[in-house]
């Protein structure tokens, strides 16, 4: 089963994915922590990453397609995964689609993750005062919104048309949230 939640930034994916992924002993494939860990180890992806996730902004395709295919085509995601931070923009999208397609495969579900503006900020804030993050300062998180609204968000309605889109309330305990995606997906 593929699962792939999406949301803004904030909105919980990866607290959700990892409970999800965990329950259903598929592995999670996190864009957000691969590229994070070029950046802390210094491999030629992070020195080409860091510049745009510390200003908010998207790593471009040319760098992010070729993370993207080579983690699907790990033999432990062969049966399903939960994708967690991907895909993000329309190329992508179109790369996970064909991708899966030539294995045979296909994404089950989609989880819209639902959370508003405001309790987004609060909760990247909320985030920065503990971890120190370099893309949760206000600027940069004013620029995930942004990109978020004009990038991500119109994948929407591209999985729509397949009906596999389901919007879950973000908001909330996280296990209330986590029986709630149990719910809709039946395990
Ligand atoms: P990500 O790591 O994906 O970061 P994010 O969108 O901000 O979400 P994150 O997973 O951190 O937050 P979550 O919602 O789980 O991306 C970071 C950057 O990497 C991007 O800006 C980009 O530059 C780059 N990148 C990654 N993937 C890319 C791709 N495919 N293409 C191009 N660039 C890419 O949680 C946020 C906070 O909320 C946490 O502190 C959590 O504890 C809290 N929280 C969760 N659930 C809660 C709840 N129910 N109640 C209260 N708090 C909750």
């Amino acid at each position: 089963m593929f699962i792939l939640i999406l949301g803004a930034p904030g909105s919980g994916k990866g607290t959700q994915g990892k409970i999800l992924a965990d329950r259903l002993g598929v592995p999670k494939i996190t864009t957000g922590d691969i590229l994070r860990d070029a950046v802390r180890t210094g491999t030629a992806l992070g020195k080409e990453a860091k510049q745009y996730m510390d200003a908010g902004k998207l790593v471009p395709d040319s760098v992010v397609l070729g993370l993207i295919k080579d983690e699907l085509a790990k033999p432990e995601a062969k049966e399903g995964a939960v994708l967690d931070g991907f895909p993000r923009t329309a190329g992508q999208a179109e790369l996970v689609d064909r991708t899966l397609a030539e294995g045979g495969r296909r994404l089950n579900h989609i989880l819209l993750l639902d959370v508003t503006e405001e309790e987004l900020i609060r909760r990247l804030r909320g985030r920065a005062a503990v971890e120190s993050r370099s893309d949760d300062t206000p600027e940069a998180i004013q620029t995930r919104l942004q990109v978020y609204q004009r990038d991500t968000a119109p994948l929407v309605a591209h999985y729509a048309q397949r009906g596999i889109v389901h919007r879950v309330p973000g908001t909330g305990t996280v296990e209330d949230i986590a029986t709630e995606i149990k719910r809709i997906i039946g395990r």
